[in-house]
């Protein structure tokens, strides 16, 4: 008997993935702007890693399934909805991110309305989480599916084999993505693990694993959908690698002297949207104008949600051990530009 054909992608998606990519990237831009104007304390974006991001979440159902991001996953948040004013809010530290009040490092995102947990400065310690909430999907009868990014060196904590290990045990449901950018800061993939890829740690733990070109968009859209419709039916969890390059420093407050120029230039080669655009364009679903103009609009909708948030008030310092117990309530919601009325990041058709 044949396998069954692969269902199509669905139609404009990789142009929403491209779209939400490019505005991913102006963000970025602009926070290393601002961190390099001594403006945005602590950068960490994910230049190289957005199509990986953005395509893997494309296979998610938004605010049904839980996202367990990491620090990098920028285009998680903005696939998912979170808008490019609130992640400069919070790069900016002002008191109105609704994500941490302004007193967390950029990107530390929490959401319940979108499902996505709090991301952990610490290192791994998202993905039992990620694993806690499939085990309480199971036990509530839910058929949501906890999604968990997480980076190659946070493969090597034991946080995440614990995490895998009960998830194999329990047949959760639970979608495991790695961003292998082969660095955890300085360190190089070789010093962390003795296998070429994550994904071969997967038998270990009785899961499927694949290890994918993370600058394709339709391979890693293709990929997560399987691991994802596994999951929901009952067929426990998997364990994807996107293999992707780190474009920047690891960090706004990192030099990359450990990289020599050659693996800085092969890393912005690899760049994951000059290759999405080329096949927009190849197979005419993307004029080059458009293409201009899209990176125009997005350059500008996020100077103007910049120069908003940099209106917005600092933190009050009486607020500072607020939302750290139970009981204590957030700070009043965020108030949205008019932009962002019908916001729905990837998933706007
Ligand atoms: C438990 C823990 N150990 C060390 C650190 C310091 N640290 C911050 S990011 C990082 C590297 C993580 O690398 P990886 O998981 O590959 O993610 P990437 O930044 O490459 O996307 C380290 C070691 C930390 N935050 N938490
Ligand atoms: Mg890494």
């Amino acid at each position: 008997m044949s396998e069954p054909a692969e269902p199509p992608i669905p139609d404009g998606l990789l142009l929403r993935i491209y779209r939400v990519a490019v505005l991913t990237r102006a963000v970025d831009h602009q926070l290393w702007l601002l961190s390099r104007q001594g403006r945005a304390g602590f950068v960490l974006t994910a230049r190289g890693h957005e199509i990986a991001q953005i395509a893997s979440a494309a296979a998610m159902r938004r605010g049904h399934d839980s996202a367990w991001c990491y620090y990098r996953d920028m285009g998680v948040g903005i696939a998912l909805g979170v808008t490019p004013y609130e992640i400069l809010l919070g790069g900016l530290a002002r008191g109105a991110d609704p994500h941490s009040g302004g007193r967390q490092l950029t990107m530390h995102l929490s959401s319940p309305s979108l499902r996505i947990g709090s991301i952990s400065s610490a290192i791994a310690a998202h993905i039992p989480h990620a694993v806690g909430a499939a085990y309480a999907a199971r036990v509530r009868g839910e058929d949501s599916v906890a999604m968990c990014w997480f980076g190659d060196g946070a493969a090597s904590e034991g946080a995440t084999h614990e995490a895998m290990n009960l998830a194999g045990v329990h047949r959760l449901p639970v979608v495991f993505l790695c961003e292998n950018n082969r660095l955890a800061i300085s360190v190089p993939l070789a010093l962390q693990m003795p296998v070429e890829r994550v994904s071969d740690r997967a038998s270990a733990y009785a899961m499927p694993g694949e290890s994918v070109d993370g600058t394709d968009a339709e391979a890693v859209f293709t990929a997560t959908r399987a691991a994802v419709e596994r999951a929901r039916g009952g067929g426990g969890p998997s364990l994807l690698e996107l293999r992707v390059p780190r474009i920047t420093p690891h960090s706004s407050q990192d030099d990359d002297a450990y990289r020599s120029d050659e693996q800085r230039a092969a890393a912005a080669a690899a760049d994951p949207l000059p290759r999405l655009r080329q096949t927009l364009i190849e197979r005419g679903m993307l004029a080059v104008d458009e293409d201009e103009r899209m990176v125009r609009e997005a350059r500008e909708q996020v100077v103007a949600d910049e120069d908003l948030a940099l209106a917005m008030p600092e933190p009050l310092p009486e607020r500072a051990r607020r939302w750290l117990y139970a009981g204590d309530p957030p700070q009043g919601g965020v108030t949205l530009p008019a932009r962002y009325a019908n916001w729905t990041g990837v998933f706007d058709g």
